[in-house]
């Protein structure tokens, strides 16, 4: 059914505390924790708790949650502080986008200089 655990889903699995990883702001609804092949001096992954495969499909099915994944991206800036010199929130969507886990996640990106385009 949409939103439940998926047994084969590795952020499912970080949801429910069977795999590890460093995370550092939870909610009702979410999980930030830091990814585990940072990018920039912060990259942090804010989840939902419920699986939805891409960020597309959660804001269809569960606006609420969608928008509560911003507002975490947001405090994850906050806390790091890189809010002054700008951050990056990213959706990879599909495959062709770079997407590899089809659980969906925001990137929170930071704490250095971000190019545009971006590659
Ligand atoms: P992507 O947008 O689907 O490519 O992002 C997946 C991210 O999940 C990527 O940046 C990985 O480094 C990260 N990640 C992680 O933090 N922990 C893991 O065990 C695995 C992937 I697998």
């Amino acid at each position: 059914m949409a939103g439940e655990p998926q047994a084969d889903c590795l952020f499912c699995k970080i949801v429910a505390k069977e795999v590890p990883a460093t995370i550092v702001q939870e909610t009702d609804t979410t999980v930030a924790f830091r990814d585990i092949n940072p990018q920039a001096p912060t990259h942090v992954l804010v989840i939902p708790k419920a699986h939805y495969p891409d960020a597309a499909s959660l804001a269809a099915a569960e606006p609420g949650i969608a928008a509560d994944i911003l507002r975490e991206a947001r405090a994850v800036a906050v806390m790091d502080d890189i809010v002054d010199k700008g951050y990056r929130v990213v959706f990879n969507t599909g495959t062709g986008a770079g997407q590899t886990v089809f659980h969906a996640h925001a990137h929170v990106l930071g704490g250095r200089g971000l190019n545009w385009p971006p590659g």
